[in-house]
């Protein structure tokens, strides 16, 4: 966008104005002792240059975790040099710009330490004009071992803090503004970075610079939007006086406020207020609800008819408002988006990479488009990675997406001395600033967990009472005082939370109905998944299930001769201590324990798939007293096993296939309760939809039509409503609940399926499943999008259709196919990427059996 910018400026004659250099090029790195300079690729990380040049393993492979952690304790080096013409140096204004330093970095320009930055998170705006001069200019950067600068603060400290999931026994990872995860999480490779981690550049302009545009919406009805935009405008000349210039301001091309609105520029930053008005405003809805209509606003300066800075930014407008009050079941927890209840369906997000720079913009989009097919509404950016890349934002702003967004701390408690807190002070400041004008931003929180690891992971047994006070002190000064006194002055309205949970509960049934919940009594609490039905809070913010990722991403770092639960090389891809024989445990009780491991990585997913899938209908079910469900996770940063629904290489699991089948805005839900069957409709549209029809259909495993039975029915906006309520035993004896199924739709007046579903009367491994025998078609209808048409005369439970290309798109998978249906789906490959049917792998259920 900047290089266009300038390409426009240039072709339009106006090549004094501003001048961006992204200083990208020509960059070398080498370890700080040994000066073997070698060629480096900016924006990148220590980790990504090595393996460029073979000087490290490829770190996600086989247990190669290990070989690479001695790059931590080093310092590096990177330095580059670039040229300016005499000409460029007669701006008024030459200023370099790193948008993010990983971590310790001295910065020094032609020999002049310019910065000791100590903070991954905020970028830098550097005046570098004193500094540089005509011809070559050299840019050094010392990056300090994080290990090394932070061990004498860890020797000093007295304690360990409990940061188990550091994965070093010095938990040194607390003492630095870093994300959190590349010290190693329980889904998570140890990989401490150094580096130019986001884009750097000079900035060359003359007379003034908007520095920031803070877009604020003061009222807004069906009439009209009021909005107040204040403008930071900094004045770089040199001059004693006044400096006269012109601002206008338009939205969506129009120009609203300010057509050659004269403004005389002090010496230093001006701010200017611009208030606007807008008839008839369109809303900015979340995804399901309607369009996320943006606006694009525009701030542009000129002097003398030249055009000397331009802004733009796409706004939405829209109310968004946590409603945390008391009620008749204890303290709600829901959204209220544009004045209506929205129930908030999507997961948990961590970083897309261990190496946080290989993220492109297109593993963005893929990633907003499986967010999109998921059927979600909102992400949370979960405590323990980074404040998102602006494109982030851009794309939650563009497809209806809320973001609900932690502050980066998580599960451990901090320092909290003055210099921890200036830092962290400089780093709030810094990212709301840079997100606060985002559509999408629903709500700011403190942190992830800290609470609940104070009063129930047992560190006031692992800490002196002096400790562990300071440590409650230590929490209410950061998360109670700091970050949203931040959040009040620069983000007025938007809502704050101080943690998640909002009031510690994991397991305790009083805290339930207050606040959001973390519920994990469902793996490590080993309770079964329809404790879901009853462990429910006001909004379920994290609960999750782990499945291994499935065999093509498994093969990308191991070899056949790993392809056993517990080798070496799957434990270096298992954080988790109690994993394996967690997903056992629960596989044993729903499904027949294959023999092969090939076969326990399928019903793996499975297993974690329909797991999940019943905690997502549960909690729709008791909506309004259950108002949102973001499970835990969404995504992986390294291929391992984890609770993730879409692994490393974009590959979905079984669990996102059924997430985007439970979220879908009409839901129809089968439950067993007590010796009933109730089917329950729901309804998140905020509209009532008149004139349904509820078809029921029992069906033998076989083919058999049972039992038929039509329904006519209203359903109301915003509800969940039981339509349909049989006893277990009415029409189906034992047996046949054994050997058969319910098939579910909703059709509108015009006969259209709206939505459907089907159940099973008995846990799988208690059916008698019969073998199915398929016909397969599949069929090239565009250059790597394929149609593939599969039918059998018995039922088939949980088809997984495997293809060996990374990234495929199916339309569906992990799908029961039901006897006599012909079940077509797309199936599109990246790039393009032939395949053909002897490529084609086809599981299911009763395939495991021995
Ligand atoms: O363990 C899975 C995920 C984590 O990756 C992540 O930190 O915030 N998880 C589990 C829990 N929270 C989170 C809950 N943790 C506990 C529950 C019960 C006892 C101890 C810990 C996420």
């Amino acid at each position: 966008m900047l290089l266009f910018f300038v390409i426009v400026l240039i072709s339009l004659g106006y090549a004094s104005a501003i001048e961006n250099i992204q200083l990208h090029q020509n960059w070398e790195f080498s370890e700080a002792s040994d000066k073997h300079w070698l060629p480096a690729q900016v924006p990148g990380t220590v980790h990504q240059d090595l393996m460029r040049h073979s000087k490290l393993p490829n770190p996600f492979r086989g247990t190669n975790e290990k070989e690479i952690q001695w790059v931590e304790e080093k310092d590096w080096e990177y330095r580059t040099l670039f040229t300016l013409t005499q000409e460029q140096l007669r701006y008024d204004a030459i200023q370099l710009i790193f948008e993010g330093l990983d971590t310790y970095a001295d910065v020094y320009l032609n020999g002049s330490l310019i910065l000791r930055a100590d903070n991954m998170f905020i970028g830098y705006t550097l005046n570098v004009k004193p500094i540089v001069h005509p011809g070559e200019n050299r840019l050094h950067i010392y990056f300090h071992s994080p290990i090394k600068q932070t061990l004498p603060q860890w020797e000093s400290t007295g304690f360990n803090y409990p940061a188990d999931n550091d994965h070093h026994e010095k938990k040194l990872s607390v003492y630095t503004r870093k994300a959190p995860y590349s010290y190693g999480w329980d889904w998570g490779i140890r990989m401490v970075t150094s580096g130019i981690w986001r884009p750097v550049m000079l900035r060359l302009f003359n007379t003034a610079i908007i520095e920031d545009v803070h877009h604020r919406q003061l009222s807004l009805n069906e009439e009209k939007a009021e909005l107040q935009h204040t403008v930071q405008v900094q004045n770089v000349t040199n001059s004693a006086q006044d400096v006269e210039i012109t601002l206008r301001y338009s939205l969506d091309g129009r120009v609203v406020a300010g057509e050659h609105k004269s403004i005389k520029l002090l010496p230093g930053t001006s701010e200017v207020e611009i208030p606007t008005e807008i008839k008839k405003p369109q809303l900015w809805m979340p995804h399901g609800w309607g369009k996320p209509v943006l606006y694009l606003q525009e701030v542009i300066l000129h002097q003398e008819g030249k055009e000397i800075a331009r802004y733009q930014q796409k706004i939405g407008l829209r109310t968004v408002r946590l409603v945390n009050e008391e009620d008749q079941w204890g303290q709600s927890f829901y959204f209220e988006v544009n004045g209506v209840p929205l129930y908030a369906k999507g997961a948990n997000y961590i970083p897309s990479d261990a190496l946080l720079p290989s993220v492109t913009p297109d593993r963005y989009r893929q990633l907003f488009e499986n967010i999109v097919r998921g059927n979600m509404n909102m992400i949370r950016v979960w405590g323990g990675g980074t404040y998102e890349d602006n494109l982030f934002y851009e794309l939650a702003d563009e497809h209806g997406i809320l973001i609900w967004q932690d502050f980066m701390f998580g599960c451990t408690t901090y320092p909290h001395d003055p210099a921890f807190l200036s830092r962290v002070e400089k780093e709030a400041v810094y990212n709301i600033k840079r997100l606060r004008n985002h559509a999408s931003l629903a709500i700011w929180c403190g942190n992830n967990e800290i609470l609940e690891g104070m009063h129930y992971w047992g560190w006031k047994e692992r800490y002196t009472e002096q400790v562990y006070q300071e440590m409650f002190r230590g929490y209410d000064r950061l998360f109670c005082d700091l970050l949203p006194s931040a959040v009040a002055k620069y983000d007025g309205g938007r809502s704050y939370i101080h943690g998640s949970p909002l009031t510690s509960n994991w397991g305790r049934p009083e805290s339930w109905p207050r606040g959001d919940s973390h519920n994990w009594g469902v793996w490590y609490g080993r309770k079964p998944f329809e404790s879901f039905d009853t462990d429910l809070g006001r909004f379920m913010s994290e609960f999750g299930f782990q499945s291994f990722p499935e065999m093509k991403t498994i093969a990308s770092f191991a070899d056949s001769a790993d392809y056993a639960i517990e080798s070496d090389v799957m434990n270096a891809h298992q954080k988790s201590s109690i994993g394996n024989s967690l997903i056992r445990t629960y596989m044993e009780r729903d499904y027949i324990l294959p023999e092969n491991f090939e076969d326990f990585v399928y019903i793996g997913l499975v297993l974690q798939g329909r797991g999940m899938r019943y905690g997502f209908e549960a909690q729709r079910r008791n909506r309004p007293y259950c108002m949102g469900t973001l499970y835990w996770q969404l995504n992986d940063s390294w291929p391992v096993v984890s609770w993730s629904s879409v692994d490393y290489y974009n590959n979905w699991k079984a669990l996102h296939y059924h997430t985007a089948k439970a979220f879908a805005p009409l839901l129809i839900s089968p439950v067993q309760r007590n010796d009933s069957l109730l089917v329950y409709l729901v309804n998140d549209y905020p509209e009532e939809l008149q004139d349904m029809t509820l078809e029921l259909q029992w069906t033998s495993f076989s083919g058999k039509r049972i039992c038929m039975l039509r329904l006519p029915l209203d359903i109301p906006a915003n509800s969940s409503v039981v339509a349909f309520r049989d006893a277990m035993t009415t029409t189906l004896t034992a047996e046949q609940r054994r050997t058969s199924y319910l098939k579910m739709h909703l059709k509108d007046k015009k006969g259209e399926i709206l939505t459907g579903d089907v159940y099973f009367f008995n846990k799988t491994r208690d059916l008698n499943l019969p073998k199915p025998s398929f016909h397969i078609k599949l069929k090239e209808i565009a250059g790597g999008d394929y149609q593939l048409t599969l039918k059998s005369p018995q039922l088939a439970k949980d088809v997984f259709v495997e293809v060996p290309v990374h990234g495929t798109r199916f339309s569906d998978n992990f799908f029961d196919l039901l006897p006599g249906e012909t079940k077509v789906i797309f199936i599109s490959t990246p790039d393009k990427k032939k395949i053909n049917e002897a490529m084609i792998k086809i599981n299911h259920i009763r395939a495991t059996y021995p």
